[in-house]
């Protein structure tokens, strides 16, 4: 008998192509979407207030990976996972490369972290002490090494570097510092690498971010070359900015890199994406899909979730993602054009309603199951047991965490 989902699928299809959609080509579009999840997502996390430690959280950078595995396996479109050294410092990369490998995965960014030593009280690359800035260059350099032998080429950037007081530094002094050291990483990429840029407006600086926003990472991006390009995490904005309108400017600009997906009520939240907003997930990617045919975008989630389960809950991520990206692909866009040329304000709104209030659950659930992953991604998930198994193995030693 058919199931519920299939009967839903055959209801949307039909509806979708008495619409004059093409279903197939858009089912293409969500096979190929790629969705890339953070090793740092599936240790330990918390606030500054406690950590609530989850039984079964990988110990090591093999575990985090086979964690990612899971997530790969149920939802078919996250063979890639990120890498944050030093948390995920092994002896043997190469080791670790062949590990993701036999689970049919791939090392994705190396996120250098510059923000847990004690020389980084006063930033990194902008500190004031030429000793402090050579480290942290030093260790940006050593992230390209990490990434050709994992087989990656992107560097991920995120500074915690700016001040909490005013007069505490120089704001131009800074950003010369910042340029000459990211200067000599440039110079060091292998030629098929690219930089990524964070911005965000403050924390853990209060008074000043070194990289606040979009224009600044932009610029610097623009002074370092082609190659260095702007990540646009989208926790990293005050209350009220317009996303999708940044998506837009920077993709017109061809220096939109790629993406940190998560979700926030007031600031680096850190919470599952389409949480809060998934309208402007949705804002996001119809700004998006056209564009991505041409210009390369690496999608990645950066949520550290802290009381929820790890992977049940980068799989709902992926759902998210999926279920907007899908909304997007529906928007007609030849209609869309010809409201703006008539000046038809509402009918391009409406246009845009029309997608996003599609249920497009059974659409994303059929293409799941195309790719060998899950109708159910979450209950078929629960079903493997693997949570209580890696409980039960992962008993001894230290969850991996901040640490
Ligand atoms: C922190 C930052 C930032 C960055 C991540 C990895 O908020 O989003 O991408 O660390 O370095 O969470
Ligand atoms: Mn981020
Ligand atoms: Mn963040």
């Amino acid at each position: 008998m058919e199931s519920a989902t299939e009967r839903a699928y055959a209801h949307l299809t039909e509806f979708l192509a008495a619409r004059g959609v093409d279903v197939e080509a858009i089912e293409e579009r969500l096979r190929s979407q790629r969705v890339e999840t953070p090793s740092w997502g599936y240790g330990n996390s918390g606030t500054r207030f406690k950590v609530f430690p989850q039984l079964g959280v990988p110990r090591d950078a093999f575990e985090k990976i086979s964690d990612a595995a899971e997530v790969h396996q149920f939802t078919g479109i996250c063979p890639s996972v990120a890498i944050h050294i030093p948390w995920d410092r092994v002896d043997d990369y190469g080791e670790l490369k062949t590990h993701a490998e036999s689970l049919g995965m791939e090392i994705g960014a190396v996120n250098p972290n510059l923000f847990q030593e004690e020389e980084y009280r006063l930033g990194s690359v902008c500190n004031p002490d030429p000793a402090v800035r050579r480290k942290a260059t030093d260790h940006l350099l050593e992230c390209i090494e990490v990434a050709g032998e994992v087989g990656s080429d992107v560097l991920s950037l995120w500074f915690a570097d700016g001040t909490n007081y005013a007069g505490q530094d120089s704001f131009v002094e800074r950003r010369h510092r910042m340029h000459e050291c990211l200067s000599e990483v440039y110079a060091a990429m292998t030629e098929g690498m690219r930089m990524l840029l964070e911005y965000k407006p403050f924390e853990p600086a209060f008074y000043h971010t070194d990289l606040p926003d979009w224009g600044a990472a932009l610029t610097m991006c623009q002074k370092l070359g082609e190659r260095a390009e702007v990540l646009i995490d989208l926790g990293h904005h005050l209350q009220g900015t317009n996303i999708e309108h940044i998506v837009g400017m920077l993709l017109e600009e061809g220096r939109l890199g790629g993406f940190h997906f998560n979700n926030r009520k007031y600031a680096d939240d850190d919470l599952i994406v389409a949480s809060i907003n998934p309208f402007e997930l949705f804002l996001i990617y119809v700004e998006l899909v056209e564009a991505e045919e041409s210009t390369r975008i690496d999608y990645m989630i950066d949520q550290a979730h802290n009381i929820e389960p790890k992977i049940e809950a980068m799989i709902l991520s992926v759902m998210n993602l999926q279920e907007a990206y899908a909304k997007a692909l529906l928007v007609d866009r030849t209609k869309l054009a010809e409201a703006r040329r008539a000046g038809d304000v509402l009918l391009a709104h409406r246009l845009l309603l029309d997608a996003y209030n599609t249920d497009v659950r059974p659409l994303c659930a059929q293409v799941r199951e195309g790719l060998g992953a899950a109708v159910d991604p979450i209950a078929t998930f629960r079903e493997s047991g693997y949570a209580q198994r890696v409980a039960g193995e992962r008993r001894e030693g230290l969850g991996a965490g901040w640490g």
